[in-house]
């Protein structure tokens, strides 16, 4: 509505005019040339795909020399480097991302243009690199992105997943997983680099052995070897800064092809030591903060961080030979989460058994060199390998294990606690137990330097909760790292309309320093800055409407108010809290189908992991309810519920700023930060939420009267927790009690009682662990209170442009330089051109 009630025209949204005709033209040969001499096709013929990767390979011209140029600096420079351990990077597509920070975008699709192309259609084509679940492998992809736009020596390691995170096809309404087979036809922004490949010892066993001088050591005699293969995807920073290298390794078999075997008769066999082999880098584990505990995980985790050790080994030893008196001054290793662990052994290993050093002198190193972050408390997501996987996969590493935890316990412990048996029992790396386990968390806590939390509550939980006798140890070993998300693809790629106001409003410098956009709070209540801000929201709801109506088949109308929640599903996260109040208020227009409500359109996007049934229930019930809803002629389209399917990066760059409200209603303590909340409210979106994770800090920068705040808060979680009863709440409220009801009966799925009660299951029988009826009426409250407020045009856009106007503190810019300064202390290096 804001956006027909616009009186002053917003200024126009890029003029092709500044973009200079000569770097048009130039573009333009350089993709027709790449278009007929690297991929072998001409304009006439050619296809979008083949457009794709001839203007891919136009910009890899530019990425690959300045490539060349930040490794001879950091060469050249012998510069102490960090090295970002992760099982997930979630890239997403690079085509704009990359465009946009080599400042070429305009230029670009200009040069496209004059071909009669249009470049988001274009880049369309360019698959998701979805090589990650959530939050975490997002976070490490931001967090890359930063590392070079602010020119910090850097290597991000990981896995080369030949197929990442599952495609979400929804039939029937039911969630249908489908492999995402990202690179089938190769990916052009990637190079291989045999030169770097390792060979990786797994299984086997372990044999003592006496010295000449009459000490014991250990030889690890492996059963197998596995090849390691990297793949390097370069990281362009923003604005001419570095480019960073993601290294992916992929598993491949060290023998291609078993001739003896084949020879001998086994053609089928002949291969089976090549798929094993391979198996290892095959898919992505689809879970998002639950642990698999499976054994191919374990070999997956320590797949790729044996291949990194040795990649940080050889160029370490490329300029100080065998002295690693250096090695912990020049390197840092960040552990993203416990998946990484095993990375702590096997640089012990390498230290002692394949560089001879002593015992003493290799946990100097390695105790100097890792750090280790914190995504989550779920209990179920803290890693515990069964002691017996270790036996049969990785029996050195164990034995190196036993060895920390002896001289752990023997040591601080005992000087701490003498004599406490019960101490030393609750802080071993090793659970006791009808199955022994290995606890990867303590184990990163013993060794690391730094260990921290991703927002101030959680890291605040994590010293006190999680690890409080540790943190009696130690106290300064605890600290806080508040995510952040990569401003460039966060609101510039994804927000041109909003990039361009940030540009006329705090200068062209933003993305580099995002505190500049609180500039705009001083036009917050200027009524033609108003209506310009939200014009461009319109606009983008108008785009996402389309999206809607083709990914859906949903007419949606972009004057409602767009209520967003696009997450991975967790009970935790609890979809179903806002499913059951999209019930209650469909219910209230049954009753009063006239009454004067602001119309709204409720958007879900969420992947739920295949095994975990109540979320893939929720997603069902969600798409049941939306079908009827959707469909209901009586309350004339007030209200419409839309489940996009396979959410991912780049439909969230679609939805996100198209949104009016943000959804971040976890249970208060369980969500460690967000950082879609951060992207949300860049993007002017109202936080709907709790006083969880980063939406605290959400909240203390953009103001508690420009949220819709609601619920239970830590304190008051942990006090109900043990005597909650979720009867009690169903019994005192006549519209929770219906709705929950509801759920038993066949309203929502004809002909199928019964098909939604898991929910109401998990609500009363099971207890509902996630307070989900505590929070019903303060959540309805809010609802009502943001009701208010969209119908209120100034006061909104006032409060949306607020909101995006204060989140400076959340550019992953900021998060990188405090980890820079108070755990890696690193510098950033300028680069020679
Ligand atoms: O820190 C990044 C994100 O990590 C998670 O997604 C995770 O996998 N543990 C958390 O759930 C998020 O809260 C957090 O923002």
């Amino acid at each position: 509505a804001a956006a027909k009630t616009t009186t002053s025209a917003p200024k126009a949204v890029k003029a092709t005019s500044t973009v200079d005709k000569a770097q048009v033209k130039a573009f333009k040969e350089q993709v027709e040339k790449h278009l007929r001499t690297t991929i072998g096709t001409s304009p006439e013929k050619a296809s979008k795909l083949a457009w794709w990767q001839a203007l891919v390979a136009t910009v890899n011209e530019d990425i690959f020399g300045r490539l060349t140029d930040t490794q001879q600096t950091h060469a050249k420079n012998d510069t102490r480097a960090v090295h970002y351990l992760s099982a997930e990077f979630l890239m997403g597509r690079l085509t704009i991302n990359n465009l946009t920070n080599l400042e070429k975008f305009d230029v670009a699709r200009e040069a496209l243009k004059e071909f009669g192309l249009d470049i988001n259609d274009i880049c369309e084509e360019e698959p998701d690199m979805a090589l990650g679940n959530g939050g975490l492998g997002r976070l490490a992809a931001c967090f890359m992105d930063s590392l070079a736009t602010c020119n910090y020596p850097c290597v991000g390691y990981g896995i080369h997943y030949e197929n990442g995170l599952f495609r979400q096809e929804i039939r029937a309404g039911k969630q249908v997983e489908r492999p995402d087979s990202w690179r089938e036809y190769g990916c052009p922004w990637e190079v291989c680099r045999p030169e770097s490949v390792q060979n990786i010892p797994l299984g086997g066993y372990v044999e003592k052995q006496t010295a000449p001088d009459g000490s014991q050591c250990s030889v690890w005699h492996p059963s197998s070897m596995i090849k390691g293969v990297p793949w390097d995807i370069p990281v362009v920073g923003y604005r001419g800064s570095s480019v960073a290298i993601l290294r992916l390794w992929e598993s491949r078999s060290t023998e291609q092809f078993n001739w003896d075997v084949f020879n001998a008769g086994g053609y089928v066999d002949a291969q089976t030591e090549k798929s094993l082999a391979e198996t290892i880098s095959k898919v992505l584990y689809p879970n998002d903060s639950t642990e698999a505990g499976k054994e191919l995980r374990l070999t997956q985790q320590y797949f790729f961080c044996a291949c990194s050790l040795r990649d940080i080994l050889r160029r370490y030893k490329r300029s100080h030979h065998n002295d690693f008196s250096e090695f912990a001054s020049k390197i840092a290793i960040q552990l993203n989460d416990t998946h990484p662990t095993i990375a702590i052994p096997e640089l012990m290993r390498l230290l002692i058994d394949e560089e001879g050093l002593s015992y003493e002198q290799a946990w100097d190193i390695t105790s100097k060199s890792f750090n280790y972050t914190n995504h989550t408390l779920l209990p179920e997501a803290l890693e515990k390998w069964p002691v017996y996987i270790f036996e049969k996969l990785l029996p050195r590493h164990l034995e190196l294990i036993y060895e920390i935890n002896f001289r752990f316990l023997n040591g601080p412990v005992e000087a701490k606690w003498p004599g406490n048996n019960e101490m030393k029992s609750k802080l071993s790396i090793i659970e006791e137990g009808e199955v022994r386990k290995v606890r990867m968390a303590n184990l990163c806590v013993i060794t690391s330097e730094h260990v921290n939390g991703v927002a101030k509550i959680h890291s605040k939980l994590v010293k006190e909760d999680l690890f409080p006798d540790y943190a009696q140890l130690w106290p300064n070993k605890f600290c806080n790292v508040t995510n952040g998300v990569t401003p460039r693809r966060w609101i510039l790629s994804c927000n041109r309309g909003l990039a361009e106001l940030y540009n006329d409003v705090a200068g062209k410098d933003w993305p580099l320093d995002l505190d500049k956009c609180e500039a705009l709070k001083k036009y917050a209540d200027k009524k033609e800055y108003q209506d310009r801000f939200m014009k461009i929201k319109h606009d983008n709801k108008v785009a996402l409407a389309k999206t809607i109506k083709e990914l859906c088949g949903v007419e949606v109308d972009p004057n409602a108010l767009f209520d967003v929640q696009v997450k991975r599903l967790h009970e935790y996260k609890r979809q179903h809290l806002n499913l059951l109040y999209i019930m209650s208020l469909y219910k209230s227009l049954l009753e009063d189908p006239d009454q004067d409500i602001v119309p709204q359109v409720f958007i879900f996007g969420a992947k739920a992991a295949p095994a975990y049934t109540l979320a893939k229930d929720i997603i069902f019930a969600i798409n049941a309810v939306g079908e009827k809803i959707n469909n209901d002629l009586r309350i004339k389209g007030k209200l419409k519920v839309v489940f996009i399917p396979n959410y991912r990066v780049s439909l969230a760059e679609k939805i996100i700023p198209a949104a009016d409200i943000s959804e971040q209603i976890s249970t208060a303590g369980y969500e460690a930060s967000g950082t879609s909340n951060m992207k949300f409210s860049m993007n002017g979106a109202l936080t709907l939420g709790t006083m969880d994770g980063a939406n605290i800090e959400i909240v203390e920068q953009a103001g508690i009267e420009n949220n819709f705040i609601f619920g239970l808060s830590v304190e008051e979680v942990q006090k109900l927790k043990p005597r909650y009863n979720p009867w009690d709440y169903y019994n005192a409220d006549h519209d929770l009690k219906a709705v929950v009801d509801w759920l038993d009966s066949d309203f929502f799925t004809p002909g199928q009682p019964g098909a939604l009660s898991s929910i109401k299951s998990s609500l009363l029988n099971n207890g509902d662990p996630f307070l989900v009826l505590a929070d019903f009426a303060s959540y309805k409250a809010a609802h009502q209170r943001a009701q208010k407020m969209f119908k209120d045009k100034a006061k909104w856009a006032k409060a949306a442009m607020i909101n995006s106007a204060t989140m400076g503190i959340f550019s992953s810019d900021r998060s990188i330089k405090d980890y820079a300064t108070n755990i890696w202390t690193l510098k950033s290096q300028l680069i020679k051109k």
